[in-house]
């Protein structure tokens, strides 16, 4: 599969990055442009926070790059065919799921990535907030249109939360695990959260929204609207962590999960769900619509439905709801 066309400031910063010194007539003739045109795309990079030395002789020198998910950056650091190949980028909006749902509906290409670094109106399930500062955590949404039909949507969930657990060990270097059926914990406070939205033809899924918040470098603050004690890599690793490389590791990741899935079917994700769950073989309580269960979790089915062996040895599934574990 062909990459997309790269637009001239891109093509400068990969060059900046890749030398140390270059000069605005060697980068001319890349680009099969003037000067001047080099000089205006660089004034345009220095505007948005990249700092570049010029130097008389020498030419430009990339310094130091600013801590903003910029389609540009994410794009240098991207190795993939479909995700991320379109981004949006916000400084400030509604809700990257939102945004995703509008541009998916007027015809969005399949890994469409809409990327914010504050959003007004963050959302999880049933209208719940989900909160995040400014610039300091990943919030984003990828538009896909598998060809599952709309009970299977909840694997976009799955491909999403397995990807996120591979990401999270690749770049941070620690365990996390799923808690059914949308949540990323480390220990026993919860680091990520996914939102899966869908719009359905009558067979088949038109398109899905997986969006993901991830506690990047943020010490969340106690309580959290809703009460569920909360962590971040930073908290958990004391390091700062490269949201661009997470971002871009996950992309990756669930990419070829993704690819995965059309030849093999989501079946290859409940294998992965089930090494990273939380909930497997665990003692757990469901609530949902004000009633709850008590059960020994075995997993997800076909659907994504949690099964639970209950006390009175009945089997239950659950397609929704929240899941307590005593830890
Ligand atoms: C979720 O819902 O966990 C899904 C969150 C998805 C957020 C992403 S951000 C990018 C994209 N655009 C959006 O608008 N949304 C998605 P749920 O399972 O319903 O959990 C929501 C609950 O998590 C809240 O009621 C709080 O208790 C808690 N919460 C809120 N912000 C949190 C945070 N930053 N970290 C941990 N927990 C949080």
């Amino acid at each position: 599969m062909k990459k997309s066309v790269r637009h001239p400031k891109e093509i400068i910063l990969r060059a900046l990055t890749q030398s140390d010194f270059i000069s605005g007539e060697v980068l001319a003739k890349k680009l099969g442009m003037t000067r001047p045109a080099v000089w205006k795309y660089i004034s345009q990079l220095k505007e948005r926070g990249f700092s570049i030395e010029s130097l008389q002789g020498k030419g430009y020198r990339l310094k130091a790059v600013p801590d903003i998910l910029y389609p540009d950056l994410i794009r240098q650091e991207i190795n993939t065919c479909k995700f991320g190949q379109k981004i949006y980028h916000f400084l400030r909006t509604d809700s990257t799921n939102l945004q995703a749902r509008a541009l998916a509906a007027e015809g969005a290409l399949e890994g469409t990535l809409v990327v914010a670094e504050y959003q007004e109106k963050g959302k999880g399930r049933l209208n719940r907030l989900w909160q995040s500062p400014s610039g300091k955590n990943l919030l984003f949404s990828l538009v896909l249109r598998p060809e599952w039909p709309p009970q299977q949507a909840f694997y976009g969930t799955v491909l999403a939360s397995v990807s996120l657990c591979r990401a999270i060990q690749e770049i941070a270097g620690i365990e996390v695990g799923i808690k059914w059926p949308n949540d990323i914990y480390a220990g026993e406070k919860k680091m990520a959260g996914i939102l899966t939205e869908f719009a359905t033809d009558p067979d088949l899924l038109d398109y899905m929204i997986v969006g993901i918040g991830i506690n990047c470098n943020w010490g969340p603050p106690k309580p959290l609207p809703g009460g569920q004690p909360a962590t971040s890599l930073l908290k958990e690793t004391g390091q700062k962590i490269s949201r661009l490389k997470l971002l871009t590791c996950f992309l990756t990741l669930a990419e070829s999960l993704y690819e995965k899935t059309k030849i093999e079917g989501v079946g290859c994700l409940r294998k992965e769900w089930d090494r990273y769950s939380l909930v497997n073989d665990r003692r757990v309580t469901i609530s949902n619509n004000q009633n709850t269960w008590s059960g020994i979790a075995r997993g997800i089915d076909e659907h994504g439905a949690l099964i639970l062996c209950l006390d009175n040895g009945r089997e239950e599934k659950f397609l929704t709801g929240d899941v307590h574990l005593r830890f």
